[in-house]
C-alpha cells in the first residue's frame, strides 16, 4: 500500500463516486490507485470546468464533490472554481499535485506555492506531508468542507508522499452530526417582533436553497402564511406555495417587488447571505429584519438585521412556526399586491417579435421544462430576465450564481446536474460570450452521453456590460465580436445543432431538442433594447445597482 492508496481509500470512505479533472504526472500514483477502486475519473478538457462540476455536486447533493488537477497551471486553473464554490457555499474538495517534498531532481520547474494561493479562496488549505496523516486529513477535509457554512477545502499531495510505501493505516469512520437548534429566547424574542408587525414579509435567500431544508421551510411558510419573496439564488426554495410569492429581488431596489418590500415593517430574512447582490438596501428608517440562518448574520452598510435565530433552520423554523401559527392577525397584509407585482411580470412575455425578447425567450423555456426541470444559467444579461421572471416551484431548479457571477460555469454546472439526475430535463442557457468560456467541455458532455440541452442567446456581445456601457451613458464601443457557427460547432463534437430563426421556433427547437436526447445545441437571437426600455426607464432608476458583472 502507498499514499495514494490510503487518499483513495479515504475518498471512498467518505462515499465519493466521481472525481473530476485533468490529472499531471504528480497525479499518476494516485490515478492509479483510482483504477483499481470504485471511484470513476471523470476528464474534463479544462481543470476550471471541473472545478465547476465538483462544486455543482456539492451544491445539489450537500456532500463535497472531488476534482484533481496537476501543480501549478493545473491547481492554478481550479482558482476561479474554489472562489464559486467559497462564495456559493459549495461543498469542494480540490486535490493538487506537487513535486516530491523530501527530495526532487527538477529544481524549481512547474513549482508555485499553491497552498497560499488557494488559502484566500477555500475553507482550508494543507499540504500533505506524511502518509500517516493522509486519513485524517482527508476526514478533516470532508467535514470542514460541509460544515455551515459549507465551501471547498484544498489537499495538496506531493508525488512522493503519494508514491510513499505504507502500512495500513485505518480510515475514519464518520458519523452524523446534528446542529444545535436556535435557543429558546432567540425564539421567543423574534415571534414577538413578527406578532406585533403591521405588514410582515418573509425572504427567502441563498441558503435556503440547502437539499435537506426544502421540506421544513415550505412547511413554515404555509404554516405562517405569510407572503415571501425570494433573493436569486434562493428560487424554487419554497415549494407549492406560489400563492404567497411575491416576487424575487433580482435587482437591489426599484424593481416591482420592491413595492411590497418597501412597504414591509418586517422582514424575516431566512437563509440570507450577503455575497449576493443586495435584495434590498438597508438604511436609516426602514424594516426591522431578523435573520434565520445556520450561522449568525454579517453585518453590512446595508444589511444589519435587528434580532436573530442561529442554528439548524428547519427544526428552528418548525419552533418559529408553533409560536406563530394561527396568531398573526396581519400576515397577509401585503399580500394584495402580488397580482399587480406578477402581471407586470409577464408583459410582452408572448411578443413575436424577432430577434426574441428576453421575456419571450424565458416564457418559452418554461414551457418546455417540466416543474421538476432544471436550468443552468451562466452569467449575463439573461441571468437578470430569469431571476425575475421564470417562476420556479421546487428548489435548485433555477441554478444561477449571484454569489462570484463568474461567466463560464453555466455549461459545467448542467453537466453535472444532468449526471445527477439523467431523467430530468437540463438545460443551460449561456450567452455567446459565457458559452465560449468553457465551450470545449462539450467534447466531455457527449463522451459521458449526457442528456443535455444547451440554449446559446446571440448578440454578438458581452451584452450585459453593453447595457451598464449605455446606462453610464459611456459610448457604445468596444465589446462586440464575431461568433462560430454554432450550428456546426456542435456538430463537430458529435453534439446535435440548431440555430432559431423565428419567434415561434424556439419552443419546437428546445421541445425537438430534448426529445431527441443527447446532447444538443439550440441558438437563438436575442433583442436585448428591452434592457434598457424595462430596467432602466421603466423603473426609472438613475443607476442600476443590480446585475453580475
Ligand atoms: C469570468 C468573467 N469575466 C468577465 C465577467 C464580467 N461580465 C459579466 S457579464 C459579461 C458579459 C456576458 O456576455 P455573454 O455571455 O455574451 O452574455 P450577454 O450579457 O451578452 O447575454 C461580462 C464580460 C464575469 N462576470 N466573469
Ligand atoms: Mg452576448
Amino acid at each position: 500500500m502507498k499514499g495514494s492508496d490510503l487518499l483513495v481509500k479515504a475518498l471512498e470512505n467518505e462515499g465519493v463516486e466521481r472525481i473530476f479533472g485533468v490529472p499531471g504526472e504528480e497525479n499518476l500514483d494516485v490515478v492509479e490507485s483510482l483504477r483499481g477502486s470504485k471511484i470513476d475519473l471523470v476528464v474534463t478538457r479544462h481543470e476550471q470546468a471541473a472545478a465547476f462540476m465538483a462544486a455543482t455536486y456539492g451544491r445539489l447533493t450537500g456532500l463535497p464533490g472531488v476534482c484533481i488537477s496537476t501543480l501549478g497551471p493545473g491547481a492554478l486553473n481550479f482558482s476561479t472554481g474554489a472562489a464559486y464554490a467559497l462564495l456559493g457555499a459549495m461543498p469542494m474538495i480540490l486535490i493538487t499535485g506537487q513535486k516530491g517534498i523530501l527530495t526532487s531532481k527538477q529544481a524549481r520547474f512547474q513549482i508555485v506555492d499553491v497552498v497560499s494561493s488557494m488559502t484566500p479562496l477555500t475553507k482550508m488549505a494543507r499540504q500533505i506531508v506524511s502518509t500517516a496523516t493522509i486519513p485524517t486529513i482527508v476526514r478533516e477535509a470532508f467535514r470542514v468542507a460541509r460544515q455551515e457554512r459549507p465551501g471547498p477545502v484544498h489537499l495538496e499531495l506531493p508525488e512522493d508522499i503519494a508514491g510513499e510505501e505504507t502500512g495500513q493505516i485505518p480510515t475514519v469512520v464518520p458519523h452524523p452530526i446534528d446542529l444545535p437548534i436556535a435557543h429558546p429566547a432567540a425564539l421567543d424574542r423574534s415571534a414577538t417582533m413578527i406578532l406585533g408587525s403591521e405588514r410582515p414579509l418573509i425572504m427567502v435567500g441563498a441558503a435556503a436553497s440547502r437539499p435537506r431544508l426544502a421540506d421544513a421551510l415550505s412547511d413554515f411558510v404555509r404554516r405562517v402564511r405569510i407572503p415571501f419573496f425570494n433573493t436569486q439564488m434562493g428560487k424554487g426554495a419554497v415549494s407549492g406555495g406560489s400563492n404567497l410569492y411575491m416576487g424575487t429581488a433580482a435587482l437591489s431596489e426599484r424593481d416591482y417587488v420592491h413595492e411590497a418590500i418597501d412597504r414591509a415593517d418586517l422582514i424575516v430574512s431566512i437563509g440570507h447571505d450577503t455575497v449576493e447582490k443586495p435584495p434590498f438596501l438597508m438604511g436609516p428608517g426602514g424594516p426591522q429584519v431578523i435573520h434565520v440562518g445556520y450561522v449568525p448574520a454579517t453585518v453590512e452598510a446595508v444589511f444589519f438585521p435587528h434580532a436573530e435565530v442561529v442554528g439548524d433552520v428547519g427544526p428552528s423554523l418548525a419552533l418559529l412556526g408553533d409560536r406563530l401559527e394561527g396568531r398573526l392577525k396581519n400576515a397577509s397584509a401585503l399580500l394584495p399586491l402580488r397580482e399587480q407585482i406578477l402581471a407586470r411580470l409577464a408583459d410582452r412575455a408572448t411578443e413575436s417579435r424577432f430577434p426574441l425578447t428576453p421575456q419571450r425567450i424565458v416564457h418559452d423555456v418554461r414551457q418546455v421544462m417540466p416543474e421538476d426541470g432544471i436550468v443552468c444559467l451562466d452569467n449575463g444579461m439573461y441571468k437578470i430576465w430569469f431571476a425575475r421572471n421564470y417562476r420556479t416551484r421546487l428548489a435548485n431548479t433555477l441554478l444561477l450564481d449571484n454569489a462570484l457571477a463568474t461567466m463560464g460555469a453555466g455549461l459545467p454546472s448542467a453537466m453535472m446536474a444532468s449526471m445527477l439526475h439523467p431523467a430530468r430535463r437540463v438545460l443551460a442557457v449561456c450567452g455567446d460570450g459565457g458559452f465560449m468560456m468553457n465551450s470545449q467541455e462539450m467534447e466531455t458532455a457527449v463522451r459521458l452521453r449526457l442528456n443535455l440541452v444547451v440554449l446559446i442567446l446571440q448578440d454578438n456581445a458581452y451584452g450585459m456590460i453593453r447595457w451598464k456601457q449605455a446606462v453610464d451613458s459611456f459610448a457604445d464601443w468596444g465589446l462586440t465580436f464575431g461568433n462560430p457557427d454554432f450550428v456546426k460547432y456542435a456538430e463537430s463534437y458529435g453534439a446535435k445543432g440548431c440555430q432559431v430563426d423565428s419567434a415561434d421556433g424556439l419552443a419546437p427547437a428546445l421541445e425537438t431538442a430534448f426529445k431527441g436526447g443527447g446532447v444538443h445545441l439550440v441558438a437563438v437571437p436575442v433583442d436585448y433594447s428591452e434592457n434598457i426600455r424595462v430596467l432602466v426607464e421603466e423603473l426609472r432608476r438613475a443607476v442600476p445597482s443590480a446585475g453580475s458583472s
